[in-house]
Parts: structure tokens; sequence; C-alpha cells
């Protein structure tokens, strides 16, 4: 209380989930206002960054986004992908049952073993507007979530944009929350 000095931020994040669950579509959706660099190197890993402000706890934020380029170099490169990463959104396609099972036997165990003890990390269920191909439901996607503690499940489009501004701002918070910032988070 009473500290108004504006504080400043380096988040690492990373994308994970199976090729063409629509990594780099959230990811290209959510930059789209305030592009800053994206750079494609040879390791496999996508590197991209967005300034982000949150009046809300007085704090400007750079965000490096790590999506996955290549699946093969993504093996090699697994402990560089993690090392320093606070938290994660784990994505899977709502039309393809075989991505939301590899979120568990995967993609989870790769964090856990590689992440930080501490990271934080959303589930997301992507493609939400292909309404008459979907095969994961709602309700098995929150349970899923709860199962293995996830903070939050939501279901996103990148194609239309709908929920990935909110998904990736409740990441970041929640990683804040956790590491001690003071504030109300609903
Ligand atoms: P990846 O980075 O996880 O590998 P991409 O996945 O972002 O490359 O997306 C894979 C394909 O799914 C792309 O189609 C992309 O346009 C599509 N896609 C991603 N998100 C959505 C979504 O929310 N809704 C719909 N309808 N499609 C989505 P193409 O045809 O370019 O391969
Ligand atoms: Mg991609």
């Amino acid at each position: 209380m009473g500290d108004d000095k504006k504080r400043q931020w380096a988040l690492k994040l990373a994308l994970l989930g199976d090729p063409a669950v629509g990594k780099t579509s959230l990811i290209d959706k959510y930059i789209t206002d305030s592009f800053n660099e994206n750079y494609q190197p040879t390791l496999g890993v996508n590197i991209v960054t967005k300034d982000i402000k949150l009046e809300e706890i007085n704090s400007d934020i750079r965000l490096l986004l790590w999506d996955i380029a290549g699946q093969a170099k993504y093996e090699l490169t697994r402990k560089m992908f993690f090392q320093g990463c606070s938290g994660a959104l784990f994505i899977y396609d709502k039309t393809r049952y075989s991505t939301f099972e590899n979120i568990t036997s995967k993609w989870l165990e790769d964090f856990i073993k590689f992440g930080k003890p501490d990271g934080v990390y959303i589930l997301i269920g992507n493609k939400l507007d292909l309404k008459d191909s979907i095969k994961v439901s709602s309700e098995e996607g929150k349970l899923l979530s709860q199962k293995i503690n996830a903070t939050e499940f939501i279901e996103t489009s990148a194609k239309y944009g709908e929920n990935v501004e909110m998904a990736f701002k409740k990441l970041v918070l929640h990683i804040l929350k956790k590491s001690g910032v003071k504030f109300v988070l609903d």
C-alpha cells in the first residue's frame, strides 16, 4: 500500500501442445496490435516479444513468448526451452482428441521434468469456432484442468480472437500473484 513506484518485469512464457493446435496462431493474434520482433533461429524455437502495461498493478512487463517451431528439434532443445520459464499455456485442439490426451502424457510431463517447480500454467482448448467438428467437450476440458492443477481453463478461437488476450493476461497475472505481487485477482 502506498507504493506507487512503477515496476518492470520480464517473463518467459511457453506455448506447448501438439503440431497444428494453434500455438503460432494464438501468438499472432495476441501480438497483432503491438508487434515488436519475431525471429526464427535454426534452433527449433520461435521467440516473440510483447511489451504490455498492467495499470492495475502499475507494472510494465516484457513477455518473451516461446513457441515450438520444429517438432523434431524441440526434443533436442527442451532444456533451453524451459530454462527460466515462468509459465505456460497448454494448448489442445478441440477437434482432435489425441491433442487433448497428449497434454498429460507429453506436455505436462515435460513441463514438470524440465520447468520450474512453481511454474504456473493454464489449459487452453483452441478452435472453439469449429462448432461442427468438436471432439473434446468443455466439461472434459474443465475436468482435465482440475486434474492437472491448472490455474485456469479457457477455450479460445485464435481465428476470431475469442478469449485470446484474456488467456495471456490471466497467465501473467497468475504468475505475478504467485511471485508475491499484491492485488485482487478474480
Ligand atoms: P501450431 O503453431 O500449433 O502448429 P498453427 O498451429 O497456429 O500453425 O495452426 C494450425 C492450423 O490451425 C492453421 O491452419 C491455423 O489457421 C488453424 N487454426 C489455429 N487456430 C485456429 C482456430 O482457433 N480456429 C480455426 N478454425 N483454425 C485455427 P492452416 O490451414 O493454415 O494449416
Ligand atoms: Mg507453429
